[in-house]
């Protein structure tokens, strides 16, 4: 291999940093992020150089736990600890032969091992996935389920500071008529234009479903992933003719040609450690420009790490196909890079240095939870 780019990992620090909301975040189901652990990692190389992943599950949204991390991370060491980081697709699949499934833990990988590529290239991380195609994306802005006056107050705040697409979030209080309300008075509120879109993150019934979207058909509402199952989500869609994305359903090529063929795919969610990483969501982006979904690319939450690798692979990817990307690390502290990727008048940019463009201060990080050396 060319000299620069034969690299050797020797080392695996692993920090657990608490990422609190400013706002406790409630979704359907008593799901809630309040403060969520974030675990965040730097793979050193014997050269000298470092890079760095995150990955912030949160409690009882996924089957991902914050605190398997390490233990996974000590599993994989004897695959990592000497490999080269340098191409990472090749260690990633050796990564995913000897620990199955595990795709979040496979997520904060992956996303040190692009850092380090791009560092050794000296160029961004969107550069080595084809290109910049937008430098600025637009952001949505997601509204914790409360009484339907504060969320409206909090959509007149976040369009005033112009976001244009609104996620409501549904089905705190089990309550279907107040989910009407919910979407009803956002969409009055924001006017016509942007777009509003009303997730359930599954905790509905089939039947709350679609009482709810047969109640605000007559608007210009998408769905967001109102039931555990892709067969309930596409009979809503049926039942109501509004458009769906789909988010938790989604989370590997099988997964989303199932919710295509099912055509309740309209939009969909593509989030890192639903995926495996930087490699896998940029297949799954390609086949969502091949099937015609609009994608939203992000992570389940985090802060500048995950916040600037989901825009790296928003920024390579053709900008009719992004629907929007999301700035985790807006929504919590405290700011892993204070100067990392932020929200401006509705739109954020993809960083510009080397790798993903970001380094966490030290002082955010404190005590590791795990080091392993060669
Ligand atoms: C992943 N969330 C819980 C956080 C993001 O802001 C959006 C939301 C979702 O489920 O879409
Ligand atoms: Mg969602």
């Amino acid at each position: 291999m060319t000299p620069g780019f034969e690299l050797q990992i020797s080392g695996l620090t692993l920090w657990r940093v608490p990422l609190t909301s400013h706002e406790t975040y409630f979704m359907s189901s008593g799901k809630a992020c309040a403060t969520v652990d974030s675990m965040v990692l730097r793979v050193d190389t014997v050269q000298g150089t470092s890079g760095w992943g995150e990955v912030c599950p949160i409690p009882n949204y996924l089957p991902a736990y914050a605190r398997g991390v390490a233990p996974a991370l000590e599993n994989l060491a004897s695959v990592l600890l000497g490999a080269n980081p340098v191409g990472v697709e090749a260690l990633m699949a050796a990564c995913r032969k000897h620990l199955l499934g595990h795709p979040y833990v496979h997520s904060l990988i992956d996303i040190a091992l692009w850092d380090l590529t791009g560092k050794a290239c000296g160029v961004p991380v969107y550069t080595l996935l084809g290109g910049l195609q937008s430098a600025e994306l637009p952001l949505y802005h997601s509204i914790t389920c409360i009484a339907p006056d504060d969320m409206v107050r909090i959509a007149a705040e976040a369009q005033l500071a112009g976001i244009r697409q609104f996620q409501v979030k549904l089905g705190a209080d089990n309550c279907w008529e107040t989910d009407v309300a919910r979407l009803r008075m956002v969409r009055e509120a924001v006017g016509k234009g942007p777009l509003v879109y009303g997730d359930w993150n599954c905790g509905a019934t089939r039947l709350d479903a679609t009482r709810v979207a047969r109640a605000v058909a007559d608007l210009d509402i998408m769905l967001e992933q109102p039931c555990p199952t892709l067969e309930e989500c596409a009979a809503v869609r049926s039942a109501s003719g509004l458009p769906m994305k789909i988010d938790e359903n989604a989370h590997d090529t099988a997964s989303l040609l199932n919710a295509y063929e099912l055509g309740c795919m309209d939009a969909v969610a593509l989030k890192l450690s639903k995926f495996g990483g930087i490699s896998l969501l940029r297949q799954a982006r390609d086949l969502c420009l091949h099937v015609g979904a609009k994608m939203c690319i992000e992570d389940t939450w985090g802060s500048d790490i995950a916040t600037a690798a989901a825009l790296h692979v928003a920024a390579s990817t053709p900008p009719q196909a992004v629907l929007n990307v999301c700035d985790l690390s807006g929504y919590v502290s405290p700011r892993l890079d204070a100067s990392g990727p932020t929200r401006n008048a509705g739109r954020i940019s993809p960083p510009t240095g080397p790798g993903l463009g970001v380094t966490p201060n030290p002082d955010e990080l404190g005590e590791p939870v795990l080091a392993l050396a060669a």
